[in-house]
């Protein structure tokens, strides 16, 4: 149909249309993943796998993805609890689009990277590698991150129970052949894991689990996991108030033992009962789905379980120091989703800014509108920095025979220190990622103006989407007050001081460096700063520093960004990289240009900043 000839034109139907934005492909655009990737991998690393990496770039936004992503965002999941005979079936439906992108995940190898003996040969540049991959795909994932971040927490887990050996027959068998599936690349063979610990009466404390877990009754003890192996012998019934991988297929979660103390069990949530082909859920069924703010693709549900049969993972009442292995790897996917959504809602921003004119002049040539972004991307850089640091050291923790010295940033890795330092920057990094990123990308709304508050339905321009996404970082997988209290709990445990001493040999090793270079400027505050925030955690009383703890959190997480920045600047003389440094340094955080350079001089390394196209002009 044409138009209606009765219709007179309009400015509804002709005259001004914004010309739409196209942000560029993430890997090759943004200039903080840049860095990061040159700054954390030697360079026959980098050359192995940035094929890859610009592979995924590339793949994230095709539009395929994209559908998959408006399907999973527009058919959220429901269940049907009942069949048509009557019958309790507890079926959870999600979207075609959510399937095929968990699918995708697990083909492309966002857990298995981080494990699989192929990738050996990265040693503990492994999880850089898994984790520039999982910035790339993050914002276009409709959340499968979300389970993806648990099973890599499980598979670890189960890996260590592994290695530290001890384990029955059965029991290791079955931890092997869950392991295998976990790190799986084949979708048909993969299994994700779920992580059960939120109660009623407690996320933030686990201690008040009421789910109890009792020897199981021979009369189950025929029915099997879907591999043909006996279920454990535990018999698991309760309630579970939070489950956000409700499609997993097996889960790692806290019960309580007959005595009062929680320990960590394993259980697949498909059984094989004698007789029967089908598998059945394991004593599992869903009271109802939750109603959230944002990941509305992910299915997040109450759990009844009733005899769920599970094997006990480490010693009975260690739970919740056995299932802090998830907790520490699943933290670091949560600072790493942080960041990656905000880069992709700086990209949208810098698009939009290219394309829209006010005044006659396009955004970008606005020096008030520049100089906002500019605070943005210098607190990005910052932030992009504090998580990958967190995963290069959890990479070199878990492969402590791989050499730490071939990086330009393997000041930042003693080898005899990074187990400590990896302790102290999880929940640092989670918590304060996870503030910013929910500030950023509010300011990236904004940089849109009333475009950027819509639910655009062409995924990849929906800020609006990853604001509400953002907003649960900071409180699943522990709030942030939480995270100060685990800060707490490692700078005044019995490792405290030794984790200090580790992170003032840093300190003092990054800033005899940029001493040597003439960098006393960015040297001199940080020594300062960090000798007060040192002496402050020493003089306080636990108590004392949990109630001041944000701001202990603030300053540490200031000096580490500082150190990160600071090394990587150095490491290739970027005007723009040293600028970044400069601005974070001098305006203690929060992005300012405190230079007092002359305004057409300050609004053009804004721009530089923020666009790129480096100056002749050298520091
Ligand atoms: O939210 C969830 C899933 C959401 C979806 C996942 C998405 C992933 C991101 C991807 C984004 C797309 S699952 C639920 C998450 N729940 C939490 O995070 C719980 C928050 N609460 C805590 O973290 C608490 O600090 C607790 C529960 C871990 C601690 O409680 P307690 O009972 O007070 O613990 P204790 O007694 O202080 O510690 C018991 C032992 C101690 O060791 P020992 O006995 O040797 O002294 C602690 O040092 O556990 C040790 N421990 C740890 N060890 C405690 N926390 C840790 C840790 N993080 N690392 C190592
Ligand atoms: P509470 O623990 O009651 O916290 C309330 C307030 O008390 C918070 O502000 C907190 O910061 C504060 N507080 C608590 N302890 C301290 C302290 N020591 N010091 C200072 N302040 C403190 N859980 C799972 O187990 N598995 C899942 O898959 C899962 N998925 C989730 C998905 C979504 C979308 C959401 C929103 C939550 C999910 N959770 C899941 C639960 C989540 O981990 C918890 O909500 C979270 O850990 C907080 O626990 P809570 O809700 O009981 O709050």
């Amino acid at each position: 149909m044409g138009p209606d000839p009765k219709r007179q034109p309009s400015s509804a139907t002709t005259g001004f249309f914004q010309q739409q934005p196209a942000p560029s492909d993430l890997f090759n655009e943004d200039e903080a993943l840049q860095r990061i990737f040159r700054f954390h991998l030697p360079l026959r690393t980098q050359h192995s796998i940035k094929p890859d990496l610009q592979h995924m770039s590339k793949l994230v936004t095709t539009p395929q993805i994209l559908a998959w992503n408006a399907d999973a965002e527009r058919n959220t999941p429901y269940v049907r609890t009942w069949d048509s005979w009557g019958k309790r079936i507890d079926q959870l439906i999600t979207s075609e689009g959510w399937r095929e992108l968990q699918n995708l995940g697990i083909r492309e190898g966002i857990v298995a990277i981080g494990h699989e003996k192929e990738f050996g040969r990265f040693g503990r540049f492994g999880r850089v590698y898994q984790f520039l991959k999982y910035h790339v795909w993050c914002a276009f994932s409709a959340d499968v991150t979300c389970p993806s971040a648990m099973t890599d927490g499980a598979a670890r887990l189960l890996r260590g129970q592994l290695e530290k050996g001890g384990l029955g027959e059965v029991e290791r068998r079955v931890f092997e052949r869950a392991f295998e599936r976990l790190v799986q690349r084949d979708p048909g063979e993969a299994w994700t894991s779920g992580q059960w610990m939120t109660e009623r009466a407690g996320g933030s404390d686990v201690r008040s689990t009421e789910t109890l877990a009792t020897p199981a009754s021979n009369e189950d003890i025929r029915a099997t996991d879907v591999d043909g192996n006996p279920l454990g012998p535990h018999s698991i019934s309760g309630f579970k108030w939070f489950s956000s991988a409700t499609d997993a297929n097996a889960t790692v979660l806290l019960a309580k033992e007959p005595d009062g103390s929680i320990s960590a069990f394993f259980a697949p949530t498909r059984v094989l009962r004698p007789n029967s082909t089908t598998p059945e859920l394991n004593g599992i069924s869903i009271q109802r789905l939750k109603s959230k703010l944002g990941t509305r693709a992910l299915p997040t549900a109450e759990l009844v379980l009733s005899n769920m049969r599970a094997w006990r993972i480490g010693a009975a009442g260690q739970g919740t120091k056995e299932i802090s292995t998830i907790l520490n790897i699943t933290r670091v996917h949560n600072a790493v989703s942080a960041v990656s959504s905000w880069g992709r809602g700086l990209s949208i921003s810098r698009a939009f800014a290219r394309v829209r004119r006010i005044r006659g002049k396009l955004l970008m040539d606005i020096p008030a509108h520049v100089r906002t972004l500019a605070e943005q991307h210098v607190l990005y850089h910052a932030n992009m920095h504090l998580a990958f640091y967190t995963v290069a050291l959890l990479g070199a923790a878990e492969h402590p025979s791989t050499p730490t010295s071939d990086t330009h940033s393997s000041r930042l890795l003693p080898q005899a220190s990074v187990r400590h330092l990896l302790r102290l920057l999880t929940p640092l990094t989670k918590l304060l990622t996870a503030k910013a990123a929910i500030a950023g990308l509010q300011e990236c709304m904004e940089s849109l103006g009333g475009v950027g508050y819509l639910e655009n339905e062409d995924v990849s321009m929906n800020i609006a989407r990853l604001y509400r996404g953002a907003n649960v970082l900071a409180i699943w997988e522990g709030t942030t007050n939480v995270m100060v209290d685990d800060l707490v709990r490692v700078v005044k445990g019995s490792t405290g001081q030794v984790t200090l001493e580790a992170l003032a040999g840093v300190v003092e090793s990054v800033v005899v460096h940029w001493k040597k270079s003439g960098q006393d400027r960015w040297a001199k505050p940080v020594e300062e700063a960090w000798g007060e925030v040192r002496q402050k955690i020493e003089e306080s009383s636990r108590a004392e520093l949990a109630f001041d703890g944000r701001s202990v959190a603030k300053d540490l997480g200031w000096i580490v960004c500082a150190l990160c920045l600071g090394e990587d600047a150095l490491s290739d003389g970027s005007p723009a990289a040293f600028e970044v440094c400069s601005r974070w340094i001098s305006s203690k955080g929060t992005g300012s240009d405190l230079s007092g350079r002359s305004y057409v001089r300050a609004a053009r390394w804004d721009s530089i900043i923020v666009f790129g196209d480096e100056p002749v002009v050298v520091r």
